[in-house]
């Protein structure tokens, strides 16, 4: 089988090529990036050379080059990684986000249309849900719940996925999509919270903390997120939507502390700063369907999950101090104004 995964440089595509690549040497994995600031090909190292790995620069939304690399390779499958990621720049600057997140994935369904595929499987987001009330702990995101979406960056997406969705009723594409709850874990960009409080707690730097840190997210292990999305390619039914998630909801503050105690940090280091605009209060995700359907199962919990990520951040300074040595710096400062 021979799998185009676009996005891999990035987080959570860059696990799935590690994992993938390793998983199945008779399938060919292309990776297909564009080496957006959140690209890096050192995450790659350790499959470079084998034989079932390819990189191929190139921008989802360049429909051209995508014709002629769908036309070249003639792929199997698409798993479709490749996003503007962080909600914060979605604020400042929506316009690439729809140039991505949108046009991108309609490039890639125009594509998958013209060339035949046997599956297009669309990587979404628990954020097109919206969010729910911090006082309702009884309610969850399940597959049924209304789109409804906050930042530039959750629009983005929802819109992709009703693209995605709309490509199945009308031209019968064999697509499906999943939607997975916050990631943390090896290789994640300290732009987004988990990452960013572990690498300036281990600088003795200042964490901003947005309003009063009780916005809640539900967090799962990057790797569990992979093999969902592995199954639901090889095993998920056509034209469906998965949910993913693990159960592990924590406030911003709770998860902040407890990197802060693990690393024997003092709490002092936290700097509540001004909410995020729109700031979603709450994500929580109803895996059931995955779970009974396909059989998956998380296979880290929050506490087993994070003292593995801190730990690969200790034993990978080079990786995330080369980030934040370059350009990182400049956005910080726009961001944070500290
Ligand atoms: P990321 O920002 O770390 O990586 C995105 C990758 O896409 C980068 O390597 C970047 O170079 C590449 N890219 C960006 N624009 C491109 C373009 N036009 N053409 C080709 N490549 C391009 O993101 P991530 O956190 O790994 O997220 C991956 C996917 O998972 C995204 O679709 C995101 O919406 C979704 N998701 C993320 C999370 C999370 O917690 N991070 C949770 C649920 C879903
Ligand atoms: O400096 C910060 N301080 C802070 O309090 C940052 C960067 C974040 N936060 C808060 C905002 C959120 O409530 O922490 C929470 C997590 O923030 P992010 O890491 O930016 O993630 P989030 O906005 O929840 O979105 C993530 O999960 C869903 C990913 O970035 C998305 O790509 C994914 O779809």
């Amino acid at each position: 089988m021979k799998i185009i995964v676009t996005g891999g440089a990035g987080f959570i595509g860059g696990n799935f090529v590690l994992y993938a690549v390793d998983k199945y040497p008779q399938d060919q994995i292309i990776n297909l990036d564009a080496l957006t600031y959140a690209g890096n090909l050192e995450t790659l190292k350790p499959v470079e050379d084998k034989p079932n790995y390819k990189f191929v620069k190139g921008d989802i939304a360049d429909r051209e080059f995508i014709f002629n690399l769908f036309e070249e390779e003639k792929p199997d499958v698409v798993i479709n990684f490749a996003a503007e990621s962080h909600v914060d720049r979605s604020i400042t600057d929506p316009g690439i986000f729809v140039r991505t997140n949108v046009v991108g994935t309609t490039t890639l369904l125009d594509a998958c249309r013209t060339f035949g595929i046997g599956r297009y499987h669309q990587v979404s987001t628990d954020e097109v849900y919206g969010d729910l009330p911090l006082d309702r702990p009884d309610l969850l995101f399940t597959e049924t719940t209304p789109l409804h979406t906050s930042s530039p960056y959750s629009s983005a997406k929802a819109s992709a996925d009703l693209f995605v969705q709309a490509y199945h009723r009308t031209y019968g594409l064999p697509v499906s999509i999943s939607r997975c709850s916050n990631n943390y874990g090896p290789y994640h960009f300290p732009e987004k919270l988990i990452p960013l409080v572990i690498s300036r707690a281990l600088n003795d730097e200042e964490i901003p903390v947005y309003g009063k840190g009780e916005n809640v997210r539900d967090w799962l292990y990057v790797t569990d997120h992979c093999k969902a999305i592995d199954l639901i390619v090889r095993k998920g039914r056509e034209g469906e939507v998965y949910n993913i998630g693990g159960h592990n909801e924590k406030t911003n503050l709770e998860v902040v502390q407890t990197i802060l105690r693990i690393l024997g940090k003092p709490e002092s280091l936290i700097k509540y700063v001004t909410d995020r605009p729109g700031h979603d209060l709450r994500y929580a995700m109803d895996p059931t369907k995955i779970t009974t359907e396909l059989g998956w199962q998380p296979e880290h919990t929050f506490e087993t999950g994070i003292k593995d990520t801190i730990d690969w951040y200790l034993n990978n300074k080079e990786w995330w101090q080369n980030i934040i040595s370059g350009e990182y710096q400049n956005y910080f400062t726009k961001q944070y104004k500290m």
